[in-house]
């Protein structure tokens, strides 16, 4: 430990002198409420829902609906748009931003959550505990470390009828004091397996039913963070993420052939973590350029904040979880409560103001949003290309 902090300490404390964390970036004001979305419409969950609310707009009875809204026209064809709930799958909302992100965004009534985890009762009881209205979300079992699991959920929610308008891609784990690693179903060592390629297929797979969603803002996000990020203080703690030329993942990451780790190198749960997260924001932007003119999706990344109390550190030693919290609340200042991390993931999914794609959106001291810079590895087109076509292979794309 002491031998840890000895290497941690000279390089931060270097880049620390360099002064200029997110100084040059652009800020973006947050601005109001979605106008169209102030409509209300109960969801009507039968396959042909699309054209039986398209019917009920021409025949008028949707007035009945929208006693929130009553200067709204149903004739004129701007005001077509969206005269239902918004419908958004987030993964990991068991717990830390992805529960505070349900609540905040079912919060508005304007949203049906689906809550897709790997631990149903969990899952039930967090909704519970934090007040989400029942008609407001679905708890859907997720696993993303099965790929099985990954395309069991894609029928099952597309049985259930639901349309799908925004997926956020949030569960992750990080395993920081692991010594050897661990694998998810299909062998892939389990952070990375986890946090990029369950997510890679899932986001691959659903694509298709955003692509079908008429709601006016459709959006895909995948969250990152400032760890995978080396053009920042927190990306230079070691062990520093580093995907090299992907070798490792490549050959499976599976541990005995080849490395489990993505570059190749000795096993580092740390550096997995953040590593994974790279590919995260690699993703998110290679989606933006494959996906975004074709479609009109958007697609976004973000760092929340440093939420120093969430489950993500439940494997890291008591003295870390004990110490995290007041180191972040009071030396880095980078420390924000899960409520205000959630408030803010769900911006990105409902603010029109957050509506550009290929974005990753962090937020400064007075919680106004800004689009943040990456990494020149975490921006590299090249590397998110192969990285791309690498994890097809793996989760059996192409
Ligand atoms: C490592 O453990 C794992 O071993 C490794 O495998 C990997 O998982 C890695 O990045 C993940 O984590 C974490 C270990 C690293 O952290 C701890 O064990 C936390 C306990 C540290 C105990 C030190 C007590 C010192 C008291 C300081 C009081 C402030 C609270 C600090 C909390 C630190 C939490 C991160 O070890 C360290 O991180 C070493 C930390 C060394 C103390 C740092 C003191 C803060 C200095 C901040 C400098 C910022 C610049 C300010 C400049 C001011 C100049 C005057
Ligand atoms: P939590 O551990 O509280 O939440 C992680 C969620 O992921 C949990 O709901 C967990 O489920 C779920 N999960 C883990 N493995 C799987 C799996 N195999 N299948 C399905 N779900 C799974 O951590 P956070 O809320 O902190 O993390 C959420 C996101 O925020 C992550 O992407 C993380 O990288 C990111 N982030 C976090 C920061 C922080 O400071 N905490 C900072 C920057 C980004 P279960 O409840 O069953 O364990
Ligand atoms: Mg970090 C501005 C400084 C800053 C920020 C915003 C974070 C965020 N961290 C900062 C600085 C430092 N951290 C410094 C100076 C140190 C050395 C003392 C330090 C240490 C540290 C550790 C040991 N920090 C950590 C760890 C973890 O185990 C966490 C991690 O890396 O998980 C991968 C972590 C984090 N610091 C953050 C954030 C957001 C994390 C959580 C991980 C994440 O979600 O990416």
């Amino acid at each position: 430990m002491a031998l840890q902090a000895a290497t941690i300490l000279p390089s931060t404390l270097s880049i620390h002198k360099e002064g200029k964390l997110n100084s040059s970036l652009k800020e973006t004001a947050i601005f109001g409420i979605s106008v169209s979305n102030n409509l209300k419409a109960d969801f009507n969950p039968s396959s042909s829902w699309n054209k039986d609310l398209k019917r009920r707009l021409t025949a008028g009875s949707v007035r009945a609906q929208v006693a929130t809204s009553p200067t709204v026209n149903p004739s004129a064809p701007e005001e077509k748009k969206t005269l239902r709930k918004g419908n958004v799958v987030i993964t990991g909302a068991s717990s830390g931003l992805g529960l505070a992100t349900a609540k905040a965004i079912a919060e508005t009534g304007k949203w049906h959550v689906t809550m897709a985890c790997r631990n149903f009762l969990k899952a039930e009881k967090a909704a519970k505990s934090v007040g989400i209205a029942k008609e407001n979300y679905t708890v859907m079992h997720l696993d993303l470390a099965s790929l099985d699991s990954v395309r069991q959920f894609v029928d099952t929610f597309r049985l259930s009828g639901r349309p799908l308008d925004v997926l956020v891609c949030n569960a992750a784990v990080y395993l920081p004091t692991a010594k050897e690693p661990t694998f998810t179903a299909e062998g892939f060592e389990l952070s990375v397996g986890t946090n990029h390629l369950g997510h890679f297929l899932l986001s691959r797979l659903l694509l298709d039913d955003l692509k079908k969603s008429d709601f006016p803002q459709k959006r895909l996000i995948i969250v990152g963070s400032i760890t995978g990020n080396t053009n920042t203080l927190a990306g230079n703690v070691p062990p520093k993420a580093n995907l090299g030329d992907l070798r490792g993942l490549a050959g499976g990451l599976n541990g005995l052939d080849t490395s489990a780790m993505i570059d190749g190198g000795e096993f580092d749960g740390a550096k997995a973590y953040k590593d994974s997260k790279v590919c995260n924001m690699l993703t998110m932007q290679e989606f933006h350029r494959r996906f975004h003119e074709e479609t009109g999706i958007s697609f976004a990344s973000l760092y929340p904040g440093c939420i120093a109390e969430t489950g993500l550190f439940r494997n890291h030693i008591p003295l870390f979880r004990a110490l995290f919290p007041p180191f972040q609340k009071y030396i880095t200042k980078g420390y924000v409560s899960e409520e205000e991390a959630g408030k803010r993931l769900a911006q990105v999914i409902s603010d029109p103001s957050l509506s550009k794609s290929g974005v990753y959106w962090s937020w400064n001291k007075n919680s106004s949003s800004f689009e943040n810079q990456l990494s020149q590895e975490a921006s590299d087109a090249e590397k998110a290309r192969k990285l791309w076509d690498v994890s097809e292979k793996l989760v059996g794309l192409a």
